[in-house]
């Protein structure tokens, strides 16, 4: 099964950043993520063997992290996939650190998959026909954190789909 490791925004939050999402969608085209999809990938697993998705939700169900806040203030794009997303303009420490600490669990367990480089985002749309977000207005939201989610990705009719197999402590 697809897993990633991620942060889920709290509710008024995810309110706030579907706002966003019309606002880019209505200029830049593609696809809008739903609401309800809208998080903070801090380790894309792929594809794991059932066994080892067990692991990792035992794993996680124990995991504390230490709570944080997440400070978003601007626009990005990746061009290749045509992803636009919100995120930050500098590096979050306490982020960085987060993540390590997870892909250094993870590689002990044989996992691959750490990137070269960690660059916090809140995908909002896929295949965005534009990725000129230079005129699209300030950001500046807060994202207090204190959980981290296993979760799996899967397809149906409508596109990706998450559901949530693991919660850390807190
Ligand atoms: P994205 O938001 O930048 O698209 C679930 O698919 C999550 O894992 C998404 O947030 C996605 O990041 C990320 N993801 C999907 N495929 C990936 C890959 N091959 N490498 C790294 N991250 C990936």
């Amino acid at each position: 099964m697809r897993l990633f490791i991620a942060l889920n925004p709290p509710d008024e939050l995810r309110a706030r950043l579907g706002e966003l999402a019309d606002f880019a969608h209505a200029r830049c085209g593609g696809r809008r993520m739903p609401d309800e999809s809208l998080h903070l990938t801090l380790a894309f697993l792929g594809e794991v063997e059932e066994a080892q998705a067990l692991e990792l939700v035992e794993w996680v169900q124990g995991l504390a992290i230490a709570p944080g806040k997440w400070r978003l203030d601007g626009w990005g794009c990746f061009k290749r996939p045509g992803i636009v997303w919100v995120g930050s303009q500098a590096p979050d420490p306490a982020l960085e650190a987060l993540q390590s600490m997870l892909w250094h669990t993870l590689e002990a367990h044989g996992l691959a998959g750490r990137p070269t480089r960690f660059i916090p985002h809140v995908t909002l749309l896929r295949r965005a026909v534009s990725l000129d977000t230079r005129s699209f207005p300030e950001v500046d939201l807060s994202w207090p954190y204190r959980q981290l989610e296993l979760i799996q990705s899967f397809t149906d009719g409508c596109g990706a789909r998450y559901r949530t197999l693991a919660v850390s402590q807190g």
